[in-house]
């Protein structure tokens, strides 16, 4: 299971706070603990609203592998952005993400292509967020057609259906589980899965449960990378049963402690 540490995400607080101050030692922080924690790549994601966001997601990058050799996710809905950030990449990393958007995919394939990498695919294109399971299907259909043009491996795909709040949009979850399943039948070899976690249980009082049950779930539908607060132990523990239950990994009586 690849497991993406979700927390280097100035999207949030404490990112913000230490990106605007060009505070190193709170991002070194989050990355020490999440690969603490068992992930074995991170998300890095500046957040909206800056002036440089190349600048920056270069330097939270370099932050990171200062302290760390683990995957880096570049997580941005900026193309130059993207572009910037594996430039600095010393490790094959992972483009997070393009949509089914043309304009997107013609930007961000010759990256992929160019850098030799794994590139999160959404469900989503002009029209939003696909909803229902053929929807999902078609885009993941698109993107792959596109990745081809530009040589792009169908297992350096990763086929995100976009999980959403449980509060908001509890009806489309049945269709992301469907999606998940499908995705991994698409070509040979299969595209990998990935979603990111914790959308489901914002805005919720639940969070972890709501994040346990729906990793367990997605993972007997082929899930085979996700976004997580690696942090949360009981969700690493649900990740490690469910990698035994699944035949992923051998059983063993100290498994948890593996
Ligand atoms: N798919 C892909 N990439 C993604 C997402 C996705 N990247 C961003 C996001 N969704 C996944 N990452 C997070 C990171 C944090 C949270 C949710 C998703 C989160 N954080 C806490 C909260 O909101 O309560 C922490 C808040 C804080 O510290 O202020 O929920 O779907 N490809």
């Amino acid at each position: 299971m690849l497991i993406i540490g979700e927390k280097i995400n100035g999207q949030f607080r404490k990112m913000r706070k230490a990106i605007d101050n060009h505070d190193e030692k709170p991002i070194i922080e989050e990355a020490l603990a999440q690969v603490e924690a068992g992930a074995n790549a991170l998300d890095i994601n500046t957040g909206p609203g800056l002036d440089n966001p190349e600048e920056v997601m270069k330097w939270m990058i370099e932050t990171v592998q200062g302290v760390t050799d683990v995957t880096i996710v570049v997580d941005t809905p900026l193309p130059k952005t993207t572009e910037a950030g594996l430039s600095v990449a010393k490790k094959t990393p992972i483009i997070n993400s393009t949509t089914a958007e043309v304009e997107r995919m013609e930007l961000l394939f010759p990256l992929a292509s160019q850098y030799d990498c794994g590139i999160i695919c959404l469900a989503i294109d002009e029209r939003g967020i696909a909803r229902e399971t053929d929807a999902k299907l078609e885009l993941a259909m698109t993107t792959m057609a596109k990745a081809m043009e530009y040589g792009v491996p169908s297992d350096h795909l990763y086929l995100d259906p976009v999980v959403l709040p449980i509060s908001a949009a509890q009806d489309q979850l049945p269709f992301a589980l469907e999606a998940t399943k499908m995705f991994g039948t698409l070509d040979d070899p299969a595209p990998h899965t990935v979603v990111g976690l914790s959308n489901i249980s914002s805005g919720s009082s639940e969070r972890s449960l709501l994040n346990r049950v729906l990793l367990a779930m997605l993972m007997a539908n082929g899930l085979d990378a996700a976004i997580v607060d690696p942090l949360d132990t009981e969700l690493m523990n649900v990740l490690k049963t469910a990698e035994v239950l699944l035949n992923r990994k051998l059983y063993a009586k100290d498994y948890l402690m593996a």
